[in-house]
């Protein structure tokens, strides 16, 4: 459109946009006390797992120590942290969640 105001400029991006977002995996870590039937449901319910997949992901963690429940963006994997603590700590279980830049 040519409203621009007289002896004004507009300036144009020269740098190409490579907006790959920065991706985050969020973990679940083993612990003795938390009951695998409360880990399962957190993978149901925060990360749409399925009760196979959630069985799954739930029996790797306890096996390995650790494991992945997905990958997203930083606001994303934050807010999946934060509730399944939120989560974890309401009914008093000492189930750790955290994220990791992938
Ligand atoms: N190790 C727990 C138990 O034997 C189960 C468990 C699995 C806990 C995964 C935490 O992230 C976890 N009851």
């Amino acid at each position: 459109r040519g409203d621009n105001a007289p002896g004004t400029a507009v300036i144009t991006r020269t740098k190409p946009q490579a907006k790959r977002p920065n991706l985050y995996r969020v973990l679940l870590v083993n612990d003795d006390y938390t009951p695998m039937e409360f880990v399962v449901h957190v993978l149901e319910h925060f990360f749409s797992k399925n009760r196979e997949e959630a069985t799954q992901i739930m029996l790797h963690v306890h096996q390995h120590g650790v494991g992945e429940c997905g990958i997203f963006t930083y606001e994303v994997a934050e807010t999946k942290v934060t509730q399944v603590m939120d989560f974890a700590r309401k009914h008093q279980h000492p189930l750790q969640c955290v994220m990791e830049k992938k």
